[in-house]
């Protein structure tokens, strides 16, 4: 075991420093994170040695979030998000306050886990543009080679980029088999699947895609050349990943989302298509400005409804009307977005907690469940029993067929393993060819309710614990009561507070009928949380 002491000597965790994994998974200044990775790299062998040597991924990146942070996340076999029950694990490898700890928690770890050490264990890596990166994945790396772990460096890559590879090289002997496990491969999977849809559709024209200055910008390009511009068009702009301090700087789907207005320096057509990805492409807005020069987002609720509409139609002629389909999403879902899937699509919705993982094993228990965070962040996820029906299906027209064909095209174009940007934009591309829409008739299935979001700086965000899916607060006691009685006075007005995941604060959402009092609303709901 001298190894292991030896490497861990060399990422010797900050003092006076307590980490913990979270929604996702550990993020912070980067200069805090040199023992974390380090650590994150050990139990990446474990699970990867506790699940009989399938591959295991690791992330380093920290998404939206600015140049100066980082971070690291671990990635379970079929490309989901680390099983939660791991989480405390990694929490308590990366808290052991010395090296020697170290090792008795990671031994502790191999026998509570009955974790075979005889098993070579798999782990393959990938990371976004930040500076910081290339030193972390040094860190990385020793805790691989310390524990003798066949790894495999997969450089730049968009975050969704790493799970499509770990599903890949997972499934390559199975019936299920998810595509080719290399960067090329996926882009020959999403190219195909998209041009099998753009078959006699006629092409919308040019989408302007902002990617953050990030990882997305690259890879979009190699993206779109796969593809071929006869059918799909796009112009790339925030693209200086050579710049890292730009990175998320002004633009990008969180600073769209948050600031409701174009990244400064765009200049746009009215009514032309807009995008934005966030840092590492796992999220994805939609705008424009009107004809009237106002700014109109397109958020991953009208993604969500857009896709969940698309899906439920193409089922229908393809004479699959036995499965079905559901719409996730969490409280932060604008209300007319709820009621649009429940009354006008007929679609069942579930609300689940914020947070990537909740929301994909809500979608797992439909036949074809559909997610999306508002903040972009979402996809589609088809149950086995659906894959089968899709596929064994015998169409009773050539109506049928055709849809059944562009079914099927679609479980292809769609990253099932997590949300995708890049899928996620050729997904809408194609749904607004099909139904020969612009950004403004995609608007207009319904008007979003005024809203507003604020953070607020509390002196123990852990007292806030909530239940019904964030919905409302247990604690502190009397808070809720306090909430509902000022929501009651306004019209279709809504507001919930929650702790943050990812930040030291509270966020408190509300809406309401006029943006008015959306704004008041938010405001003293606000006020009623800052006394705790
Ligand atoms: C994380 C989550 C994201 C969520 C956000 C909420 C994942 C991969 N990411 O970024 O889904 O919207 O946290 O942040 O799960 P908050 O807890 O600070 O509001
Ligand atoms: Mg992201």
């Amino acid at each position: 075991m001298s190894l292991f002491l030896e490497a861990s000597q060399r990422h010797p965790k900050p003092e006076n420093r307590k980490f913990s994994y979270g929604t996702a998974g550990f993020r912070m200044k980067a200069d805090l994170l040199d023992s974390v990775v380090f650590r994150v790299g050990l139990l990446a062998s474990l699970r990867s040695q506790k699940l009989q040597g399938k591959t295991i991924g690791v992330v380093i990146t920290a998404s939206h979030n600015v140049p100066e942070d980082n971070g690291v996340k671990l990635v379970d076999p079929m490309g989901e998000m680390l099983e939660a029950s791991w989480e405390v694990h990694a929490t308590s490898l990366a808290n052991a306050p010395s090296d020697e700890q170290l090792l008795v928690e990671y031994e502790n770890l191999i026998s509570t886990l009955g974790v075979n050490t005889e098993i070579t264990p798999k782990v393959v890596f990938a990371r976004d543009t930040r500076e910081s990166g290339p030193a972390l994945v040094a860190a990385l790396q020793d805790a691989l080679a310390a524990t003798k772990t066949d790894f495999v460096d997969h450089g730049l890559l968009t975050t969704p980029q790493l799970h499509y590879l770990v599903r890949c090289i997972n499934t390559i002997d199975s019936e299920q088999p998810y595509g080719e496990p290399t960067e090329q491969g996926y882009y020959n999977k999403l190219a195909s699947a998209y041009r099998k849809l753009m078959v006699g559709i006629p092409s919308n024209g040019e989408v302007t895609v902002d990617c953050a200055n990030g990882v997305g910008a690259p890879k979009l390009r190699l993206l779109a050349e796969t593809v071929g511009r006869d059918v799909f068009q796009c112009s790339i702009v925030n693209d200086s990943v050579d710049q890292p301090s730009k990175l998320n700087h002004q633009c990008g789907a969180d600073f769209v989302k948050t600031q409701q207005r174009l990244p400064p320096g765009s200049h746009v057509a009215s009514l032309a298509r807009c995008a934005s990805l966030d840092g590492d492409a796992d999220r994805l807005v939609y705008y424009f400005n009107d004809s009237d020069g106002t700014f109109r987002l397109l958020d991953g609720d009208k993604i969500a409804t857009l896709a969940a509409s698309f899906i439920g139609d193409l089922t229908k002629a393809a004479g699959l009307r036995s499965l079905n389909i559901g719409v996730v999403q969490t409280a932060y879902a604008n209300g007319s977005s709820t009621s649009y899937i429940t009354k006008t699509l007929a679609l069942p919705v579930v609300c689940t907690p914020t947070g990537v993982k909740h929301l994909h094993h809500a979608a797992l228990k439909f036949d074809i469940g559909v997610y999306f965070e508002a903040n972009g962040h979402g996809t589609v996820v088809f149950s086995n029993g659906a894959l089968q029906d899709i596929a064994e299906y015998v169409p009773e027209s050539p109506a049928q067929a055709a849809a059944l064909e562009n079914l099927k095209a679609l479980v292809d174009l769609i990253n099932q393993t997590v949300g995708d940007a890049l899928s996620d934009l050729l997904l809408v591309e194609v749904i607004l060819a099909h139904k020969r829409w612009g950004p403004k008739e995609w608007d207009g299935t319904y008007t979003d309710l005024p809203n507003r979001l604020v953070r607020v700086e509390v002196s123990d965000r852990t007292a806030f614990m909530t239940t019904d899916a964030e919905r409302r607060l247990m604690e502190p006691v009397g808070v809720q009561e306090k909430i509902d009685a000022l929501v009651g006075k306004y019209k279709q007005g809504r507001s919930f507070a929650r702790a943050s995941g990812t930040e030291d604060a509270v966020r408190v959402y509300s809406e309401a009928a006029e943006r008015g009092e959306a704004e008041e609303l938010a405001r003293l709901v606000a006020e009623i949380v800052a006394q705790y």
